[in-house]
């Protein structure tokens, strides 16, 4: 416990007839700790207490945390199987659907090769379950086609990451160091919204003496609290990254000694962002000269500063690249692998993490093993039970997966834990691809916008009704626990995917009974990959807070700083983004003359799906709106509440306005938490990031016009 903490707060929290049960919240990477309070004598949810004596969140909550117990038993829930007849959806049986499953992908299977039944997973949910989708999909139903709702969110950074340091590790450091930095430097993340419990970090710093620079379109809650706000245009983060390094360089803010030491291109990186004078930098990113020199001059003098980054910078058509060059600032300040200071992003999802390491993605394994590599194909075959040349080759990524629908490649899929009929882009295409498939199986707790489309749908358990592991946004793995029976006749999704897997004949590789028997076969598979969880156990975990991978053996300590002697590439030494800027997919031409971008709002989650159903949140936040400056909104003769149509070269939406000094002229912002006609993915840009495959959420070019409701 440190020294914030109240050791009488906690003992209070206990109630007569109630018992506490520790775990962490289900929505975002911070996973702030929490108790949920359960009657002894029903097992029924009562209530939330946040835990004080958890280090990285202290008793912090938002107000999604606090009301997500009221999900667990909401009268939403689907409690039973879900199969459509006549276009509508009926209840039936555990085996009545499970047949059904069994005859649809074993026909389907048999006329058109194992690859025409697809997964798309997600990772709101714990390790055991991330790790057995990747299983389930290339040994259960043998296809290449698998992948998930990460590669909306964290894709680009683990590309960035790869490529200037060899490991996808979102955070370098641990969070509870934060406090001892000197300079935050945050481009593309709405901080104090999206991830609200890491803000009393930023004051604790910031109380003495740290500095904050922000980098976002929009003067968000972070920004306005900022020393300096770099108020960018979307799509030019690469120009403002290469113009903060030609000052750095410029003017000796350079740690020769450890760029000598410890990094690749210096030299060619000299080059490159030779052009990238402050002028320059200051007509493509729309940014002032003046800020932008402020901004270089306090980071370059900081003696211990951390780039954070998120999804502003990242779901972009260049996201890998902007996300390499905000990671060589900080390597240019000789910052990473040491006390307090290195970069992060900010993990999205719960277990946005761990979810990313262990094999939804197409084209990687467990322990981060690439599955174009024959020996970590060998290593998982053998822990699997299958021969290497039966593990399937690479599938395409999760937007591709609907290209492939089109062309017939496709025709069923199960979607486990994610809504893309609201949150993948260019929504029509995706709701096309939907109808066009032979077979949909949804997994979900709450009928989604993609289950109205399935053919079945299953009830699978909310969090707290099965136990298991998370891994946070600094890279500590941590416990989930059981806080109650599964709610009706709902299972767990391993279950799902075990009995699926017996189904197609492959009971013999989904031996589980529980969850502890998936991570003992989890911690094996990531035996000596880059993520090696194999030194971590459930106790180990409960002692000390979470244990922070790499962790090689149960006497290893686990890693919360990382890099501090190499890199993980193969010389040991970083890779400094050598990259110039290049144009968004997508940019203002005389028919489409504004920029669109889009993101969260504090009251909701993802798709909605969840939060939509929170009488609290939704009057707090019911509906969607534009954001766009007085100026830009006079043009159109738009007020504050008036209605405004948004159209772009994939579809259009009505709105209201929300008319606000705190962004830029030429942008308009929608959150994008609502489904069909309000949902703003009906607009947005597929166009995709050349390696990380990463949709264009964050920009593309908008027409306006006024809507007159009379
Ligand atoms: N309340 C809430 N919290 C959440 C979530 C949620 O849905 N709701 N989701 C969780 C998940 S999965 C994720 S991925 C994270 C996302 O967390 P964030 O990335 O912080 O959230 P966003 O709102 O998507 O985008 C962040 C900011 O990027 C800015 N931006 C837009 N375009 C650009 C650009 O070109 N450059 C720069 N530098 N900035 C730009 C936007 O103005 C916005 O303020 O949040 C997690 N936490
Ligand atoms: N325009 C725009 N679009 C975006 C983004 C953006 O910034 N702008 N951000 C993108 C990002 S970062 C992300 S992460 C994606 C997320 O997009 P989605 O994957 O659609 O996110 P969720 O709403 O969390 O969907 C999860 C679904 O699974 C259910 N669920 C939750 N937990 C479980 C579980 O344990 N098991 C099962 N079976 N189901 C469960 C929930 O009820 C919900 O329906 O959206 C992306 N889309
Ligand atoms: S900050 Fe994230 S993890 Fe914490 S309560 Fe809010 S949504 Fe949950
Ligand atoms: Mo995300």
């Amino acid at each position: 416990m440190n020294q914030f903490v109240s050791k009488e707060g906690v003992k209070n929290l206990h109630k007569p007839g109630e018992k506490l049960i520790t775990t962490h919240c289900c929505y975002c990477g911070m996973q702030c700790g929490m108790h949920i309070r359960v009657s002894e004598k029903t097992g029924e949810v009562k209530g939330v207490e946040p835990r004080y004596d958890w280090p990285v969140t202290m008793g912090k909550m938002c107000p999604k945390g606090v009301t997500a117990y009221q999900t667990v038993e909401h009268k939403d829930r689907i409690l039973k199987p879900l199969i459509k007849k006549n276009g509508k959806f009926v209840e039936s049986s555990w085996e009545e659907a499970l047949d059904l499953i069994e005859r649809n992908f074993k026909e389907l299977q048999r006329e058109y090769g194992k690859d025409t039944v697809a997964v798309f997973g997600g990772v709101s949910m714990t390790n055991e379950k991330c790790y057995l989708v990747g299983k389930y999909a290339r040994v259960a139903l043998g296809t290449r086609f698998i992948d998930y709702n990460g590669r909306f969110c964290m894709s680009s950074a683990a590309g960035g990451f790869l490529k200037t340091f060899g490991i996808d590790r979102g955070s370098t450091l641990p969070w509870t160091e934060l406090e001892h930095s000197d300079c935050f430097f945050i481009a593309g993340s709405n901080t104090a919204e999206c991830h609200p419990t890491s803000i009393q970090w930023f004051w604790r710093a910031k109380d003495k003496g740290a500095k904050l620079i922000v980098a976002d379109p929009r003067e968000t809650p972070t920004a306005r609290v900022a020393d300096v706000h770099l108020d960018l245009k979307p799509g030019t983060d690469s120009a403002l990254a290469n113009g903060i390094m030609h000052i750095l360089i410029a003017e000796g803010y350079v740690d020769v000694e450890y760029v000598g030491e410890r990094c690749n291109n210096f030299e060619e990186l000299k080059e490159s962002v030779k052009k990238w004078t402050p002028n320059l930098t200051s007509e493509i990113t729309g940014v002032s000269v003046e800020k932008i020199i402020k901004a270089a001059h306090i980071f370059g003098m900081s003696p211990r500063s951390v780039v954070m980054f998120a999804r502003g910078v990242e779901q972009q058509s260049k996201g890998v690249d902007n996300v390499a060059l905000y990671t060589s600032m900080a390597l240019l300040r000789g910052q990473v692998g040491k006390f307090a200071s290195g970069v992060a992003t900010f993990t999205g999802q719960g277990n946005g993490q761990g979810g990313r390491e262990h094999g939804q993605k197409s084209d990687l394994l467990p322990g981060y093993r690439k599955i174009t590599d024959p020996e970590a194909v060998k290593y998982i075959s053998d822990i699997w039970g299958i021969k290497p040349e039966e593990m399937p080759k690479p599938g395409v990524s999760a937007y591709e997966m609907f290209d492939e629908i089109q062309v017939g490649n496709i025709r069923a899929m199960h979607v486990i834990c994610s809504n893309p009929a609201v949150s993948a882009p260019n929504s029509e295409y995706i709701w096309k691809g939907f109808e066009k498939l032979d077979f949909l199986v949804v997994s979900d707790f709450f009928l989604s916008e993609t289950a109205e489309f399935a053919d079945v749908v299953l009830p699978a358990t909310s969090w707290a009704e099965d136990e298991g592991t998370t891994t946070n946004l600094e890279g500590r793995v941590i416990r989930i626990r059981k806080v109650r029976e599964p709610l009706g006749e709902s299972k767990t999704d391993w279950e799902i995917m075990r009995d699926i897997a017996i189904r197609m004949g492959k009971g013999k590789h989904f031996q589980y009974e529980n969850p502890l028997q998936i991570f003992e076969e989890f911690r094996l598979a990531t035996k000596g990959g880059k993520a090696d969880y194999s030194g971590i156990t459930w106790d180990r975990i409960d002692k000390e807070d979470g244990v922070f991978w790499p962790c090689p053996s149960e006497d290893h300590p686990g890693t919360p700083t990382m890099f501090k002697d190499k890199f993980g590439t193969p010389d040991g030494k970083a890779n400094l983004a050598v990259i110039d800027w290049k144009e968004a997919g997508e940019y203002p031409t005389e028919q489409f003359p504004h920029i669109l971008t889009t993101g969260r709002v504090v009251f909701h989650y993802l798709s909605g799906n969840q939060t939509r159903r929170i009488d609290f949140l939704m009057q707090q936040c019911p509906e969607p709106f534009a954001e766009m400056h007085p100026e830009l909104a006079s043009q159109y003769n738009l007020r504050d509440g008036d209605s405004v149509k948004l159209t772009t070269k994939r579809s259009e939406m009505v709105v209201k306005v929300r008319v606000t000094k705190a962004i830029r002229k030429d942008t308009v912002f929608v959150p994008y938490h609502w489904g069909k006609e309000l949902s703003v993915n009906k607009l947005t840009n597929p166009c995709l990031d050349p390696t990380s495959r990463m949709p264009e959420f964050k920009v593309c070019a908008v027409k306006l016009e006024k809507v007159y409701n009379d």
